[in-house]
């Protein structure tokens, strides 16, 4: 049996060969851009700002009357993630707010009926995302802090909210995932969040039975922070590369064999926020997508676009840093896999076929790397950069490549190693 709990009589899932393809291609295309953007946007606090300003629902709500993305252009959000080297788009399709940020019939507190804009952004991101080449999943959040029939702070009992009507709520999530998946163009994935907000049965055999049975395809993630369920199609980890726990969200995730991938933010917000400016350098965004290249996962990168529809410059600027970086060291990034050779204090191993890129990404104090476990012999060693000759030494138990003389890179010096 699959991983996670079945309920009794329900079919065990058997994932497609299509579905099968998407992972693969989910693994090739490593490097994601994860977008919050919402009605919260418009107070520069972050998405949680309702819960954690107290604002009523009805107080909240009137965000939408001037929720106006003129600046919003789909073309330069997807050509601002092409250019950052990033393969796939994940957008807030409807946060916990509960607010839609697409055209929905199943709720009218959506963006084409509840505000002055009047358009549907996430329609035009799908259109232009089909043009561009680039993959769109949708994040979609369980909980939701307004609805009457989700009931937020409501007691649990027998897996219900006492005060909401949670047959209501399961049915209002899956008119709306109906919409998401048969609606938009080339949408290949959903991500949902929300799952830890309560303990109840969220009927994910039906849910994600209904997203199988209209796209076999696409691709289930679930923010849980625990392991895989029965469904799922990938494993995602919060603000940690797998195996890690800095945040106390993966301490019950253990790594599954689905294909993995981690979020995290640019600054220290998911959502637009006017007062953060910690702003993680192209450096130490590198660093993160190779780490998790290593670990055999992708890396979803977030930004939280401004009310206007604009994307700040600072994100811009380091981002234009980042793409120019894998544009040139893509092949050692896109379509590979962990290794299976563990992380080492100066780097890690990905692997294409027969071929290892070894990334240095912290130079160590002696002149040389050692890649222990290395299976295969090796026959060549080139600096990736240029295809100059690398020397190396293969022992038994493992493989010395010398260092000395090569030209290093400030962030990742990476020699690919040729094996037989
Ligand atoms: O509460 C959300 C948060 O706003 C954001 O969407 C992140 C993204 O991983 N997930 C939740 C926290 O686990």
């Amino acid at each position: 049996m699959l991983l996670g709990a079945v309920r009794a009589g329900a079919q065990t899932y058997t994932p497609t060969a299509d579905n099968l393809a998407a992972r693969q291609n989910f693994q090739d295309m490593k490097f994601g851009l994860f977008i919050h953007w919402g009605i919260y946007s418009e107070l520069g606090a972050g998405e949680w700002v309702m819960n954690e300003k107290h604002i009523s629902y009805d107080s909240y709500k009137r965000l939408a009357d001037f929720f106006n993305p003129q600046a919003f252009n789909a073309h330069e959000w997807v050509m601002f993630a092409k250019k950052a080297g990033m393969k796939y788009i994940t957008i807030t399709s409807r946060h916990h707010d509960g607010f839609s940020m697409f055209g929905t019939k199943a709720s009218p507190y959506n963006i084409v009926d509840a505000t002055p804009y009047h358009k549907d952004p996430l329609m035009e991101l799908a259109q232009e995302c089909v043009k561009e080449g680039i993959e769109l999943h949708f994040y979609y959040s369980l909980l939701d802090w307004g609805r009457k029939d989700y009931a937020f702070g409501s007691p649990i009992v027998d897996g219900k909210p006492v005060n909401g009507d949670w047959d209501s709520y399961i049915n209002f999530m899956k008119a709306q995932l109906t919409e998401l998946i048969t609606k938009y163009p080339g949408v290949k994935g959903i991500w949902f969040d929300g799952h830890w907000e309560r303990d109840v049965n969220w009927h994910y055999d039906e849910i994600y039975g209904l997203i199988h049975k209209l796209n076999p395809a696409i691709l289930v993630g679930n923010n849980h922070h625990l392991e895989p369920k029965e469904g799922e199609d990938f494993q995602m980890f919060e603000k940690d590369l797998p195996g890690a726990n800095t945040t106390g969200f993966s301490g019950k995730s253990k790594i599954g064999a689905l294909p993995l991938e981690t979020c995290e933010t640019i600054n220290n917000s998911w959502g637009f926020n006017i007062t953060d400016r910690s702003f993680k350098s192209s450096k130490r965004i590198i660093h993160y997508l190779v780490n998790a290249a290593g670990l055999n996962a992708n890396f979803l990168l977030n930004i939280g676009p401004m009310p206007n529809g604009k994307i700040q410059p600072e994100f811009t600027d380091t981002l234009a840093i980042v793409g120019a970086w894998v544009q040139k060291n893509g092949e050692a990034i896109y379509g590979t896999r962990g290794s299976g050779i563990p992380a080492q204090p100066w780097g890690v191993i990905t692997q294409k076929d027969k071929n290892l890129y070894v990334h240095v990404m912290t130079l160590p104090q002696l002149p040389y790397v050692f890649i222990p476990q290395l299976k295969g012999k090796v026959t060549k060693a080139a600096l990736l950069a240029d295809g100059s000759a690398v020397k190396f030494k293969q022992q038994t138990e493992g493989v010395f490549v010398y260092l000395n003389g090569i030209a290093t890179d400030p962030n990742d010096t990476i020699i690919k190693l040729t094996t037989n």
